[in-house]
């Protein structure tokens, strides 16, 4: 091969070397490969060549262009290979680190009481009941008793929805799970054994009051469903709910639109860390002739009591929790503590 040939390979083997991505190699080729490269400049010149002269200098120039090719396919394959490399340092994965998992959930605490009231009630004969949480206004409060002119119906107490019912009256966010129960009591014959759960909502948020919480409800109606029926299934639930008989109960007159007469259920634990203290725990009373009329059904025949029970607080005194926000914040480090 001629100087200026093999120069012109050497210069082509350090062009190549010192680009280190795919798209300047292609630019570096192009110097001399391509369609204006030296390359083929040299080759177009044999034209004017003897024969003779042509053959020997068109093998030599041809010589030059395979080790250049030759150069160019191995630096190809030299900057795939250290892309690859580094490719493999960068996104290196330890196969030996143990995976993250999907993690276990578990059943919120409040909704752990759910179950326990609705287990416990059933096993008594109660049907539960359920329903909407977007209310009428005659299902939330003309059916259960409650005055045209009644502090809850008021815009600072209860959620209204900006549609209106049949009634033209704003629907609105169930306030209690009352309306659950005037629904199946309405669908149903007596006797009439149900408790509502759910979900309600009130325009009220502090420490111990939060806008959605948790109730759950009880209606029993008969011939013969008596205030003794509701001290004796009342009773019996909580000792069945907290798991000791070791605990008094007792009645004290309330007042509540839907029932007449009506009573605060309290209750005292004689162990325990709550041991010796008064505890509220729910509203209660017989209810009212006039709901009972809204049910379809004659008052004088059909009577019988109801009750009302936050989960939360039910919540609050099984498990001792102190702070009514601990429900509503997802602390994983507060609901682990339930699984
Ligand atoms: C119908 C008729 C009567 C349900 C009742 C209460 C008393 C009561 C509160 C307790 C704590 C709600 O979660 S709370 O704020 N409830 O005091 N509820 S009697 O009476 C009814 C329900 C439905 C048809």
């Amino acid at each position: 091969m001629s100087p200026d040939l093999e120069a012109i390979v050497a210069e082509a083997r350090s062009a190549f070397a010192v680009v280190s991505d795919p798209a300047a190699l292609e630019q570096v080729k192009a110097r001399f490969l391509g369609k204006s490269g030296v390359i083929p400049h040299l080759l177009k010149g044999l034209g004017g060549l003897a024969p003779e002269e042509r053959r020997e200098s068109g093998a030599r120039i041809n010589a030059a262009k395979s080790e250049v090719e030759l150069l160019l396919a191995a630096r190809r394959e030299a900057i795939a290979e250290e892309t690859m490399q580094s490719r493999l340092r960068e996104e290196s994965l330890d196969m030996t680190l143990p995976g993250r998992g999907r993690g276990r959930g578990s059943v919120h605490p409040v909704m752990l009481t759910w179950r326990r009231v609705e287990s416990i009630f059933r096993s008594v004969g109660f049907d539960v009941a359920d329903g909407p949480e977007i209310e009428t206004d005659w299902h939330n409060f003309t059916a259960l008793n409650n005055p045209l002119d009644h502090p809850a119906r008021s815009m600072q107490d209860t959620f209204y929805v900006d549609v209106e019912d049949e009634q033209g009256l704003p629907l609105l966010l169930r306030t209690h799970t009352s309306p659950m129960q005037v629904r199946y009591a309405r669908g149903h014959t007596p006797p009439i054994k149900v408790i509502a759960p759910g979900r309600t909502y009130r325009v009220d948020s502090d420490a111990t009051h939060s806008p959605m919480f948790h109730q759950v409800e009880g209606l029993w109606i008969g011939e013969n469903v008596s205030f003794a029926d509701l001290k004796g299934v009342y009773t019996d639930f909580l000792h069945r709910f907290f798991e000791t008989d070791r605990l008094e109960v007792r009645f004290r007159p309330s007042y509540f639109p839907f029932t007449e007469p009506s009573a605060e259920i309290d209750m005292k634990f004689s162990s325990g860390p709550l041991a010796g203290r008064w505890l509220e725990i729910s509203g209660s009373g017989q209810v009212h002739p006039a709901v009972v009329r809204n049910f379809g059904l004659d008052a004088e025949r059909h009577i019988g009591f109801a009750f009302g029970s936050g989960l939360e607080r039910l919540t609050m005194l099984r498990y001792g929790v102190q702070d009514l926000r601990l429900f509503f914040e997802g602390d994983l480090r507060f609901l682990r503590q339930f699984a």
